[in-house]
């Protein structure tokens, strides 16, 4: 996407706990800015994150990144979708070890509740592993009527670990 192209500001958030976790969030990233139609704006720091939800499962890898685009909600999670298709994504359980995972978390200031996409992402302001990286480029964004950053206060960030706080650390070729 050009730069005065008007179009539209989404936020994702990656994570993965199997396989090479970090690869593939980067191939992803990479992926997704190679599309004509989204640009990768800003990248969080990668960090190590307890698991949530189902405690007995392996530590995850987590980022967030800001994504320009000219596609709608629902093609954008299409896109992700696709990304983690590629990658043959493995997931057995709810919560359980994937080795990519890409969720929408806000698209503009819309709010859509579709039994594939909730925006914004429902768990998105209680989860540590979320706000901790989304704080890096976007806290003072709004979300349902609080800032990130705020939202990131109240939340249990125990044990969360910066993994690689060079902001470049997706563009990295293997
Ligand atoms: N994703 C989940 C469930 N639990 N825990 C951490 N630390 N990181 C995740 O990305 C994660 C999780 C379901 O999407
Ligand atoms: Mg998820
Ligand atoms: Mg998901």
């Amino acid at each position: 996407m050009s730069p005065d192209m008007s179009g539209s500001i989404a936020t994702l958030g990656l994570g993965g706990n199997l396989g090479e976790p970090r690869r593939a969030m980067a191939d992803a990233l990479q992926m997704l800015d190679a599309r004509p139609d989204c640009t990768i704006r800003a990248v969080s720091r990668l960090f190590r994150t307890p698991p949530w939800g189902k405690t007995d499962q392996a530590w995850f890898f987590n980022a967030c990144a800001e994504v320009g685009t000219t596609l709608g909600p629902e093609a954008l999670l299409e896109a992700c979708l696709d990304i983690e298709r590629q990658m043959k994504r493995v997931r057995d359980e709810r919560w359980g070890p994937r080795t990519i995972d890409i969720d929408v978390l806000t698209f503009d200031n819309l709010s859509l509740s579709e039994s594939r996409l909730e925006l914004p992402h429902p768990r998105m302001t209680v989860r540590g592993f979320v706000l901790m990286p989304l704080a890096d480029f976007a806290s003072s964004m709004s979300v349902n009527g609080r800032r990130v950053k705020e939202w990131l206060a109240d939340a249990d960030v125990t044990g969360i670990e910066v993994a690689n706080d060079d902001r470049h650390w997706w563009r990295a070729k293997t």
